[in-house]
Order: structure tokens, then sequence, then C-alpha cells
């Protein structure tokens, strides 16, 4: 019985020991370490329970009982503090990868679109308002579709070699958008109404302060029965309205192109004073912003259609023009250089 007293008190004091190591212990990786120093094959408990050989028969059972407390005692010890670390080792990681949301990102540049691009889409935009569609078309046109549909005769300055960027003599860079609404018209008739704006870019052999040999034009095309000089104005002045402010008024002055009789430039009152005169329209109080007409019965008949059934009025606005005016523009080189510090400024 001394000897179960003594062993009894061995186990007890190996069972203090684990724990109190346990409790010591502050690293993760150090658990397993541990557990093989007390309950392994090789470890003080198990080295113990060999002993046990020399207890009597009535001794055994009674040692073993005490054993296997221990033992699982220091297996539940073991567990606990086990998940204890790994939840102290995820509270430190929190604290340490902590990230404060509230500190501001980091922000990526924002573009916008070109200023030519706003100015057409408003544009585009007025005039879906109306009904209209936008069409579009090639801008490598034959002499046909950007000349000879449009009734501009052979002599037509236009057509000379120097003024416009041919790549063959019957082929060329369209010098404004009306091809679009011809191919548009043959692709229609007999269908009415036709009501088009065509938006693009058109090429002229000119280079200075106010002119581009790129540029962009929209123009626009309504034919159908009993069209008259009135819709173009009611259009045109809704449209400038729109485009440059509700107390715009607009005048028609007769003009000339070869696709239009009778012709008509149009001015808009001017939208920095009023109309009372001042530097942007030079004391005048109307700005010139487009042509416009009747459509020639000759371009109504190359389209298909019949002038004595039907008659139409047609317009071309140049952007870059309607740009400058609209943002204060001076150069129009300006627009195509693409310097951000310009370009950033609308
Ligand atoms: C201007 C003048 C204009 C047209 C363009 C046109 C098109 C067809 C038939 C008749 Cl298909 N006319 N276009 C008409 C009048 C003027 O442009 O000064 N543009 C900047």
């Amino acid at each position: 019985m001394e000897r179960v007293i003594y062993l009894k008190s061995k186990i007890l004091q190996i069972k203090e020991e684990a724990l109190r190591e346990l409790r010591e212990l502050d690293k993760p990786e150090a658990l397993q370490e541990l557990k093989v120093k007390f309950l392994g094959k090789k470890g003080s408990l198990t080295a113990l329970l060999r002993q046990m050989g020399s207890l009597s028969p009535e001794e055994r059972p009674i040692m073993g009982q005490i054993v296997n407390e221990v033992r699982t005692r220091l297996e539940e010890a073991w567990e606990e503090r086990s998940t204890e670390l790994e939840e102290l080792a995820l509270k430190k990681r929190l604290a340490t990868e902590r990230i404060d949301i509230t500190l501001p990102g980091t922000r990526v540049p924002r573009g916008h679109f070109h200023p030519l691009t706003q100015v057409i889409e408003e544009i585009e935009d007025i005039f879906l308002g109306m009904g209209f569609q936008i069409a579009e078309g090639p801008e490598i046109e034959s002499d046909y579709y950007n000349f000879e549909a449009l009734n501009l005769p052979k002599e037509h300055p236009a057509r000379e070699m120097q003024d416009s960027f041919y790549i063959t003599e019957e082929i060329l860079l369209r010098t404004q958008t009306s091809p679009v609404q011809i191919r548009t018209m043959e692709k229609l008739h007999p269908n009415l109404p036709v009501k088009i704006i065509a938006p693009g870019k058109v090429y002229r052999n000119d280079d200075d302060a106010t002119h581009s040999p790129m540029f962009h034009q929209v123009e626009g095309l309504v034919v159908d029965h009993g069209i008259r000089m009135s819709d173009l104005k009611g259009i045109l002045l809704n449209f400038s309205r729109q485009m440059f402010g509700e107390s715009r008024e607009i005048r028609l002055r007769p003009s000339f192109f070869p696709f239009t009789e009778p012709s008509a430039e149009v001015d808009v009152s001017c939208m920095l004073c009023g109309g009372a005169g001042c530097r942007l329209c030079k004391g005048t109080g109307w700005i010139e912003i487009l042509g416009s007409g009747m459509v020639h019965p000759k371009v109504l008949e190359m389209g298909g259609y019949n002038p004595k059934e039907v008659t139409g009025f047609a317009f071309g606005i140049g952007i870059e023009r309607i740009a400058m005016l609209k943002f204060g523009i001076e150069d129009m080189r300006l627009l195509f250089d693409n310097d951000l510090r310009f370009l950033q400024q609308f």
C-alpha cells in the first residue's frame, strides 16, 4: 500500500507539473512538444505506468484508475489551452492587421468626353427629341455621292483637286456628310418621311486658326409631303433655343448652295449680350450658326423621290464653330492638339 501512495503522489506531482507548464506555454507550436513530454510513448506518465508491474493484483486497478483520470484531465487541459492559444493568436493578428476603412482610398483619375463629342451628343439628343433618326456612312466617298448627286457642277471650286483630298480621280474623303443623306434617300424611297441627321468627320484641304483639314459636321434632312420653309424655321428655332438658351431668336438671310433652293444662312441672337452687340457678335447682335435651304428638286430626284410630289429641307452645322462658341475657344487647332491641360477645362 505504501507503494501505491508513493506512486499516486508521483502521478499527482506529474499532473501539477504538466498543468503548470501548459499554463506557462505561450506558443501554439510548443503544444505538441509538451504533449509528447507527458503523454507520449516515452512520456513521464507512461514511465510511471511501467512501474506498476511491481504492484499487487489488488493494487493495480486502483492505480490504473488514477492514471486514467489524470490522463483524461491532462488531455482536456491540453485541448482547452490549445483553443485558448489559437484565439489569442487570432486576436493578435486582428489587432496588427487591422484596416482603417475610414481612410480615403486611392482616387482613380476620371476622364470625360472630348468637347467636340459633347457638342455632337448634345445636338443628337435635341434632334432625337424632335423625332429625327441618326444616319451614318463612309468617310471615303465616290465623286458621285459627294458632288454629282448634290447638284455640284463639274466646274464648282469645291471639286478642284487642291481643295479636296482625292484618293483617285473618282474617290475622295467626303467634304460634307450630305452623301450619307443621298444614300439614305436611295435606301428609303418611296417611303416617307425622311427625317434624319448625319453627324461625322469631314475633310477639306484647309489648315489655319479657323480651319482644320479634318473637322465635324451634323447635317439634317427632312423630306415629306408639304414640307415648307416654315418647317425649317420652326425646327431650327427650337434647336437654337435648346442649344443656346430659351430666349434666343433666329433670323434667316438669303444665301446660295447648289443643293438647296432657296438657301439661307441662319443666325442666332448673341448668347453673350442677348442681341445688344458685343465683342463675340462683333457688335451685330447676331451669330451665324449654320447653312440651310429647301432641297433642290434635282437632289430629291437623285435620291429617288418625285419633286412634284414631295418637298424637303436640309441644313448643315459646323461642330467646331459651335464648340468654340459654347466654350469660348479662339483657335480651332487647340481642339486637335490633344493637350490634356487644355481638354480638362471642358
Ligand atoms: C453649311 C451648309 C448645308 C445642306 C448642307 C443638304 C443635303 C442634302 C440635300 C440638300 Cl442631301 N442639302 N445639305 C444644305 C444646306 C446647307 O450646309 O454651311 N454647312 C456648314
